[in-house]
C-alpha cells in the first residue's frame, strides 16, 4: 500500500534524450559531467535522480549499459538518492534495449512509458543556425515524424523483466489521460502489483498541454481510476516546470525538475546546472511550507526495494 504524502520528493532529471549540447552548456554529457551534476542535485535535496546515458564522444542519447556503467557508481557511491534509469531511452530505440540497462543494473526505480505518442521536439530545431555536432540537427527535425512507442505489449515485456525480474518500481510515464486508462487496464491485467507513482507529464508536443485545467483533469482521473491510495509527481515541459511543480505540491503531489525536462533557470535565462533548478524548487516549496523528503523517506513512500 502506498503511504499518504507526507512529504515533497523532488525528482532531478538530469539530462534525458530530448536537449542536445548545442542548447546549452549546462546540460551533462560526459560521464564525468552526469555524475557530478546528478551529486550536486542529490545535495541539493533531490531525494530522486531519474538517469539517461549519453554518447561520451558526441553527447547523444545512449542506452548502451556501458555508457550507465561510467557515471553510476560514482553516483550510487557519493549520495544515498534513489536511482531511477529511464526505459524511455530515445524515440529511436526499440522497448529491447530500452530496458537493458534498468535490467543490467537493477535500480530501485525506472521509468514506465504508459502509452505511444507522436513524441516531438522539431519546433526547438528553428532555434539554432549551426550545431556544435553533425547528429544533432537531424535528430530533432527527424522527431517530427518520430514515434515514441510503447504499446501494451512493450510495457508488458518491460513490466515482467523489470518488475518481476528485479522488483523495480516505476515511474509510470502518462503523456494523456487515455495513459491513465492503460495504466488501470495493465493492472486489472496484473502487470503492476502494489503502489503505484504516476508521472503526469504535460508539455510534451504529442501530449497534453500543461495547463492548471488540464493537471486537475489528470488527477480527477486518478483518483477515479485508482482511488486516493497512489503517489503522484509532475513534470511541466520547459517554461511549465517551476510553475507546475508548485501547482503539483499545493495538490499534494511531489515534484519533478532537472535539464531533461527544461534547460531554464527562469523565463529566458538559461540554468547553469540541475542543482540549481533543485534549489530554486526546495526553496519556493519551503517558502510555502512544503517539508522536502529525505531518499529514506522516499523509499517509504513509493514503497521501494532498497
Ligand atoms: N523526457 C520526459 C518527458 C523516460 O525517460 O522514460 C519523459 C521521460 C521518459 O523521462
Ligand atoms: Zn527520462
Amino acid at each position: 500500500m502506498a503511504k499518504t504524502k507526507k512529504k515533497t520528493i523532488i525528482t532531478c532529471a538530469v539530462t534525458g534524450a530530448i536537449h542536445t549540447p548545442t542548447m546549452s552548456d549546462a546540460l551533462p554529457i560526459t560521464p564525468d559531467d552526469i555524475a557530478s551534476q546528478a551529486i550536486e542535485a542529490a545535495e541539493a535535496g533531490a531525494a530522486v535522480l531519474h538517469l539517461h546515458a549519453r554518447n561520451p564522444e558526441n553527447g547523444a542519447p545512449s542506452i548502451n549499459p556501458d555508457d550507465f556503467s561510467l557515471f553510476l557508481p560514482r553516483i550510487k557511491q557519493s549520495t544515498d538518492a534513489v536511482v531511477n534509469i529511464s526505459t524511455g531511452g530515445s524515440i529511436t530505440h526499440s522497448i529491447a534495449d530500452r530496458i537493458s540497462p534498468a535490467r543490467t543494473f537493477s535500480p530501485e526505480m525506472a521509468s514506465m512509458n504508459m502509452g505511444s505518442l507522436n513524441f516531438s521536439f522539431h519546433p526547438l530545431a528553428k532555434r539554432y543556425e549551426t550545431f556544435k555536432h553533425d547528429w544533432e540537427e537531424d535528430y530533432i527535425k527527424n522527431s517530427e515524424s518520430g514515434i515514441f512507442r510503447n504499446t501494451f505489449a512493450d510495457i508488458a515485456l518491460a513490466a515482467r523483466e523489470l518488475g518481476e525480474g528485479h522488483g523495480i518500481r516505476f515511474e509510470h510515464e502518462c503523456y494523456d489521460v487515455g495513459h491513465l486508462y492503460n495504466l488501470k487496464f495493465c493492472m486489472d491485467q496484473g502487470m503492476f502489483k502494489g503502489s503505484i507513482f504516476i508521472q503526469f507529464v504535460m508539455g510534451i508536443l504529442g501530449g497534453i498541454s500543461a495547463e492548471i485545467d488540464n493537471l486537475v483533469f489528470m488527477k480527477r482521473t486518478a483518483d477515479r481510476l485508482f482511488g486516493t491510495d497512489y503517489q503522484w509527481s509532475v513534470i511541466g515541459a520547459g517554461k511549465a516546470q517551476i510553475p507546475l511543480a508548485l501547482v503539483s505540491a499545493q495538490m499534494g503531489g511531489h515534484v519533478r525538475v532537472g535539464l531533461e525536462d527544461s534547460l531554464f533557470i527562469s523565463p529566458g535565462e538559461l540554468a547553469v546546472s540541475n542543482a540549481e533548478q533543485v534549489r530554486k524548487i526546495r526553496s519556493l516549496l519551503e517558502a510555502q511550507g512544503h517539508e522536502i523528503a529525505t531518499p529514506d523517506e522516499a523509499r517509504e513512500m513509493l514503497t521501494l526495494k532498497g
